[in-house]
């Protein structure tokens, strides 16, 4: 295991079913983690306590999830100098446009990088990626990976010549 940390955080336990695919991806590559369940809102002491010892505890890089007036990510931003990267959670009045408006359109001086609504997934890789560009183990697994995802879709294509359009439609249905 590599001693490099990330923390995944999310402004409430509604939003793990999502934030799950960062972790899939962080406990895939050996990344060491953390999950917590902090609102900028909600709990915005404890989120200041947790975000401003996070350094000291060894976190090189933040995924942040919410949802809404999402706030959380732009906020730990403020009080974490490395990588912060938000995910804009689907939220039920305006699948989740009001989360990415909020997570993504940071003032200048305080990025938050931003991945697509309910991306956590995209979350979990770009930090893997972050932590690469010093870890050579990690950047060998990164490309082991892609070329997985790869053959993958070079697969797809072959059974799609091979099997025809309608038949390949059909199993997709299934
Ligand atoms: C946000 O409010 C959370 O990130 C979540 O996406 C949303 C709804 O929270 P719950 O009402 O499900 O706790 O702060």
């Amino acid at each position: 295991m590599s001693n490099i940390t990330v923390s995944v955080l999310m402004g409430s336990d509604s939003d793990l079913p999502v934030m799950k695919d960062a972790l899939d991806i962080l406990n895939k590559f050996g990344v060491v983690n953390e999950v917590m369940v902090l609102s900028a809102h909600r709990t915005f002491e404890e989120t200041r306590e947790y975000t401003t010892s996070a350094i000291e505890r060894g976190t090189k890089v933040i995924i942040a999830g919410a949802g809404g007036s999402a706030h959380l990510p732009g906020v730990i931003a403020a009080m974490f100098p490395l990588p912060v990267i938000g995910v804009p959670i689907k939220s039920k009045s305006l699948e989740g446009l009001d989360s990415l408006l909020s997570i993504v359109q940071m003032p200048p001086g305080i990025p938050v990088a931003t991945v697509g609504i309910n991306s956590a997934k995209n979350a979990g890789l770009l930090a893997v990626q972050i932590l690469a560009t010093s870890d050579k183990e990690l950047s060998e697994k990164l490309n082991v990976f892609r070329l997985k995802q790869k053959e993958t879709v070079l697969e797809k294509t072959e059974k799609l010549k091979t099997m025809g359009m309608e038949k390949y439609l059909k199993i997709l249905k299934k």
